[in-house]
């Protein structure tokens, strides 16, 4: 009873906005931020009501990612760091959408029986909220702790301004029982970095490898974070443009992954001085990473190193590990075989997909968004996922790290300084540099820096890896998004009728042609995609497409 006074009486003062519908998408809800009150408020009693369920510590991440600096929104990170489950996507639909404050706690009262909830229970329940940079941030997050607070024997506990693979990371840590502060963050990647940066293999260091690195921080929290890591690298020289100070550019504003990967031009900040230079750009809140140079015949234009090709950097650099481990072990008891798994999505871009594939690894496509991708990689031993756009990562089974510990402290006792050790210890550095929650722009950069400078490659050896397939991506404004039905990881249309066939006959014009689409889980609109063997095909299957969808 006190529960159900408390929660009529707080929800009363976050009206729903008229005529707001909001969908927990692929990245939770995200609207303009004026729009968003009564949906933090609601997002902080689910994340308590989630809290309370597990029994542990959950996240709330208050951010828009690259959405320009007037959106806002909320995702709910589970206790191991990863999305929120899924089967709890309706309820935190339809608790968003209640309308009266009587609907809400009838919503959370069924719920909570359902789903065998019960409040005030002896287990502390806890909520780390985190917000990006957004000026909005701050009072959205004091709405976020109202509702947490409205769930009696919840606590909220504020970690101020992070970036996303942060959030995600410290409530991963904090349920294994492990320091989950920033300085522990900090230090755990600049540690592990500096392990695999110490196995260069010899020759490499003394060449001639260039440790310049230009860092496009987006205006927002990312940029800010690597200023302060950076103090703790050694023999790196990282410079951070667009790092979030006062009065200087605004976030995700021609600057940023996205902004970088979509226009395929240099953000703000960078020009003519930067050319041959490897550079980099995070999104607004971190957790999106790729890679540019710009481009010697156009200025205005960069050439990209995208998500995929990350991806095939790591993908190659850990098949190599995995082979120094195993090679020269004559008795195969010995041996460590593990299942390494490729995870993409159909915006991959088809050249990535051959080459991992002639690389003989097992590829394997999901739906977009990092809640599908992440739950893949997670069945393998080694699992890495990457969407194109630059988010992802790499995950280690519990059961794989503790063979690899067991495989080290045998190879470090009869073998010092043999291949199969160094791989090992180099593995390991990977598995505690790479965020094991989600992806993570800042630990994916300081792993795509070792990995380079092991290889001792330019960013042109980099780019010659494959050569992507001319691409085109487009929008479309509809009255209906849900009214697209995908199948077969989004590639296949099953509703409306009829459409699937339209788009098969405009492929089929084109030479080794690719098109599908999709209704976005972040923006009103459909999505389009379409990939030829030169460009113009690209565009004018894009764009003929579009047309069919209109
Ligand atoms: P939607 O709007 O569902 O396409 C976009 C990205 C996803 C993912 C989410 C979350 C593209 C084509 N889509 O989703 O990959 O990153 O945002 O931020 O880039
Ligand atoms: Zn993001």
């Amino acid at each position: 009873e006190e529960q159900r006074s408390v929660l009529l009486e707080s929800a009363a003062q976050f009206p729903v906005p008229h005529g707001v519908t909001l969908s927990y998408g692929t990245a939770g809800f995200r609207a303009e931020a004026s729009k968003l009150s009564s949906t933090l408020f609601r997002a902080g009693i689910i994340a308590a009501l989630r809290s309370l369920k597990t029994g542990c510590t959950v996240g709330l991440m208050i951010t828009a990612s690259h959405n320009p600096v007037g959106d806002n929104g909320v995702k709910i990170a589970d206790p191991d760091g990863s999305m929120m489950a899924q089967s709890w996507e309706p309820f935190a639909e339809a608790l968003a959408n209640a309308e009266t404050p009587e609907c809400l706690v009838e919503l959370v009262f069924q719920f909570v029986k359902e789903e065998g909830i019960t409040f005030g229970g002896e287990r502390p329940a806890e909520v780390l909220l985190g917000r990006d940079t957004r000026p909005t941030g701050e009072a959205l997050l004091e709405v976020s702790k109202q509702g947490i607070k409205a769930i009696i024997g919840v606590v909220p506990l504020d970690m101020g301004i992070v970036t996303t693979p942060q959030l995600h990371w410290m409530v991963w840590r904090k349920n294994k029982g492990l320091n989950a502060l920033e300085l522990d963050y900090f230090m755990q990647l600049s540690e592990s970095f500096r392990c695999l940066i110490e196995m260069v293999p010899e020759g490499i260091t003394k060449q001639n490898f260039d440790l310049r690195l230009i860092v496009d921080g987006a205006n927002g929290v990312g940029g800010m974070k690597l200023e302060q890591l950076k103090e703790l690298l050694t023999g790196q020289e990282i410079q951070v443009r667009n790092a979030c100070k006062q009065g200087l550019g605004v976030l995700n504003e021609r600057v940023g992954a996205d902004y970088v990967q979509k226009e395929k031009v240099a953000p703000c900040g960078f020009g003519p001085n930067d050319i041959g230079l490897r550079c980099a750009s995070f999104d607004g809140d971190a957790d999106r990473l790729v890679y540019f140079r710009i481009s010697r015949v156009n200025i205005n234009s960069v050439d990209l190193v995208d998500g995929d090709k990350i991806l095939s950097l790591f993908a190659l650099f850990i098949k190599e590990q995995l082979h120094m481990l195993n090679s020269g072990i004559k008795d195969l008891k010995n041996a460590l075989p593990a299942s390494l798994g490729i995870v993409q999505t159909a915006y991959a871009n088809g050249a990535s997909t051959d080459y991992l594939k002639q690389l003989g690894l097992e590829v394997v496509f999901t739906p977009t968004g990092v809640k599908y991708l992440h739950k893949k990689a997670a069945e393998y031993d080694i699992g890495i996922y990457f969407e194109a756009n630059g988010h992802g990562t790499i995950l280690f089974s519990e059961d794989f790290l503790s063979k690899l510990q067991e495989k080290k402290n045998y190879f470090a006792a009869s073998s010092a300084g043999s291949d199969p050790l160094k791989a090992c210890l180099r593995l390991l550095a990977v598995s505690s540099l790479i965020n094991q929650a989600v992806g993570d722009a800042i630990s994916g950069l300081l792993l795509v820096e070792a990995v380079l400078q092991y290889m001792g490659w330019t960013v042109q050896n980099w780019i010659e890896l494959y050569h992507d397939l001319p691409s085109r991506q487009l929008k479309v404004k509809v009255a209906d998004r849900t009214a697209v039905i995908t199948t077969d990881a989004e590639t296949q249309v099953l509703r409306p009728f009829g459409l699937q066939e339209a788009i098969d006959a405009e492929t089929a014009k084109y030479d080794r042609a690719r098109c599908f689409i999709r209704p976005s889980g972040t923006e009103d609109v459909i999505r389009v995609y379409a990939e030829a063997s030169y460009q113009e095909a690209a565009d004018s299957l894009a764009q003929s497409v579009s047309q069919h969808v209109d």
